[in-house]
């Protein structure tokens, strides 16, 4: 388990790699090029600035979150070989600075989606929460609107030049069915995979989040049925995936740790996270502790250590706790925390399976 932590840049977050290196046991960023235009080419000067700034805090800059998809390519229009060519482009310069797993996503118009970003929790923190009946009878402008009220901080994937264009895109979407979306995923895997396989980079496909359609736009990354129909459209080694705990486990009918079980090789990055789902389909996001929430955190742990996981994992939104102020869901502090929990679980099934407890494996490379 290579743990790590996700982080917006120099200008567009409030935690500070300063901030970072003193969690312990985190190895590397997990960043992006936030500022990009969804669909351009990433330069090399622009990557290198950013892998220089995280490397010069002792981290690696081994994984991206995201590079994102351009629409055209997700609705497969004419242009979309255009945009396929700048993603190829992306990945050999991604490459050249040594990284080594790209996060993406496959969702129309959307990334993950909540309704509210402040939610009160009865311990005091806000939490991100999804109301499954709004969002099931709210217009997505409206949707829009109430996100960009309670905070003014943009949603990945919800950039000010798409939700201009929303409209046209729902209508873009209309001739788009869950086939056709997979027709355009197979065609954008089967151009890109030969380029990523060259560089030597993990492709990881984030599920869909929440793990359903929203807004009448069809989702497919949605349970393990999806990856078997991943895998088929290629097996090749840089057709991976991001398996992340919270977004597939919002749907109580996908068992994370069978999920673990049976596609924690296809991962060579994991979202670490939990959620309490309520009967109505609602959910919240806890604290990482596997007693707070409806995912068993203990149990997709116990079962990457059986495996002997090598994967990059970080942990995933956390609450907003002590007051802090920062990007909904990505504070420093309960993330801290939920780093803690994951180390602990970790050490004690290590030791448990290798009948060495980490105190003594520590003290032995000492002397
Ligand atoms: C949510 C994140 C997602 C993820 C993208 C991957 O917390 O995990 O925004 O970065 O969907 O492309």
């Amino acid at each position: 388990m290579n743990i790590t932590f996700r982080w917006y840049g120099r200008d567009n977050d409030t935690v500070t790699l300063e901030n970072v290196k003193q969690i312990p046991g985190v190895k590397g960023i997990v960043w992006a090029l936030h500022q990009k235009p969804v669909g351009e080419v990433w330069e090399k000067d622009e990557i290198k600035g950013e892998v220089e700034y995280i490397k010069s805090h002792g981290f690696h800059a081994d994984v991206v979150e995201s590079v994102n998809v351009h629409e055209s390519i997700k609705i497969g229009n004419e242009d979309r070989m255009k945009y396929i060519e700048k993603y190829k482009q992306t990945i050999r310069n991604l490459s050249d600075y040594g990284v080594k797993v790209i996060c993406y996503n496959f969702m129309p118009i959307f990334d993950w989606t909540r309704t509210e970003m402040f939610h009160p929790l009865k311990d005091g923190s806000t939490a991100l929460f999804y109301e499954k009946g709004k969002v099931n009878h709210l217009d997505p402008q409206e949707l829009i609107r109430t996100v960009a009220e309670a905070s003014d901080l943009i949603l990945p994937g919800w950039e000010p030049e798409k939700m201009a264009r929303i409209t046209e895109l729902f209508e873009a979407y209309k001739e788009v069915d869950e086939e056709k979306l997979w027709a355009n995923l197979e065609i954008f895997l089967q151009e890109i995979l030969p380029v990523a396989e060259a560089c030597g980079i993990q492709m990881a496909i984030h599920p869909d989040d929440p793990p359903w359609s929203i807004f009448g736009l069809p989702r497919i990354i949605t349970g393990e049925q999806s990856y078997e129909k991943l895998r088929a459209i290629s097996d090749s080694w840089s057709n991976g995936i991001t398996m992340c705990t919270g977004s597939m486990g919002a749907n109580p009918s996908n068992n994370m740790v069978e999920i673990a079980r049976k596609y924690a090789g296809l991962a060579p990055f994991s979202h670490i996270r939990n959620v309490k789902i309520y009967e109505n389909g609602d959910f919240v996001e806890t604290s990482h502790y596997t007693q707070d929430g409806s995912i068993n955190i203990q149990g997709v742990v116990e079962e990457l250590n059986k495996q002997d996981y090598k994967g990059y994992v970080r942990p995933d939104h956390g609450r907003h706790i002590w007051g802090e102020q920062c990007r909904p869901g990505y504070g420093l502090y309960d993330r801290a925390m939920g780093i803690m929990y994951l180390h602990g679980l970790w050490d004690a099934y290590e030791s448990r399976k290798t009948g060495v407890g980490v105190y003594d494996s520590y003290s032995r490379k000492l002397n």
